[in-house]
């Protein structure tokens, strides 16, 4: 089966970086696949992007070289088997709150007896290889988010789950969770200790931590911090900042930042 690069870069120690989809598109995502990143995630939470949309954009990120995963909506078990079928090689799952909801996604994500995925890897056969099924428990990846009060609270517990790779942080619900705005100060204050507490905790057990970047300045610390996946904004961000940029610059008027945040 084809290998998980992801899991190999995790591996090595060294930091994958990710790209986002929230356009419900093919063709934006094979641009983003083309864009350099190791793996690029289809956000079917937040993202504007339904089941039938994410198939397509599955198959035209495995025509470029980076790996394909998902954003499930939330911790659903037809949800995440659809789209391991579909060819997702790894799923981000939002909220986790403990161990029970973390074992739970990881069950999704692992044919048995590991979990209880059901088995039909219609298109995960064509991007992953004959052999799918041999090789799917170790090579998919399964991230849980850690971004909520009780996920914050029991993240000991969820990061020592069997099975589950490693925790995903997203700085904006997070923030929410701890009482503040959710534009994410990873510099100061309580985001700043939670973001520390979730990497101490990824460590503790082995697990591959990543967060959700909003911007250049944000990603460039958090690698300094030495997060293992570290994901760019999304495209919808990037969108709207070339485009202010260019027009601004036709009409002279300044950039408006706080039109091109990362969510
Ligand atoms: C968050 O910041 O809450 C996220 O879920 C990132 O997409
Ligand atoms: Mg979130």
């Amino acid at each position: 089966m084809r290998a998980n690069s992801i899991k190999q870069l995790f591996r090595k120690q060294q930091c994958a970086l990710g790209g986002w989809c929230s356009v419900g598109s093919p063709y934006s995502a094979e641009l983003m696949g083309h864009g350099g990143f190791d793996t690029v995630v289809v956000d079917l939470q937040h993202g504007m992007i339904f089941i039938e949309q994410a198939m397509t954009m599955l198959a035209a990120l495995s025509s470029t070289p980076a790996m394909p995963m998902v954003r499930v909506s939330e911790n659903h078990f037809f949800e995440i088997n659809k789209l391991l079928d579909a060819g997702a090689y790894g799923v981000i799952c939002p909220m986790i709150d403990d161990a029970a909801a973390a074992r739970r996604f990881v069950s999704a994500c692992r044919y048995p007896p590991a979990g209880t995925r059901s088995y039909g890897p219609t298109r995960g056969f064509l991007y992953g290889g004959p052999d799918y099924f041999s090789g799917a428990n170790d090579e998919i990846l399964a991230l849980g988010m850690i971004e909520t009060p009780l996920g914050l609270a029991n993240v000991d517990e969820i990061a020592a789950t069997d099975g589950l790779d490693g925790l995903f942080i997203g700085p904006a619900d997070l923030s929410l969770a701890l009482g503040i705005s959710p534009v994410p100060d990873w510099r100061a204050g309580p985001l700043a200790k939670a973001i520390d507490d979730i990497l101490a905790s990824a460590r503790r057990h082995g697990k591959l931590a990543g967060i959700f970047c909003t911007s250049v300045p944000f990603a460039q610390d958090m690698k300094k911090k030495g997060f293992d996946y570290i994901n760019l904004g999304n495209e919808a961000a990037y969108i709207r900042a070339a485009s202010q940029e260019w027009v601004s610059a036709l009409k002279g008027t300044a950039v408006d930042s706080t039109k091109a945040s990362g969510y």
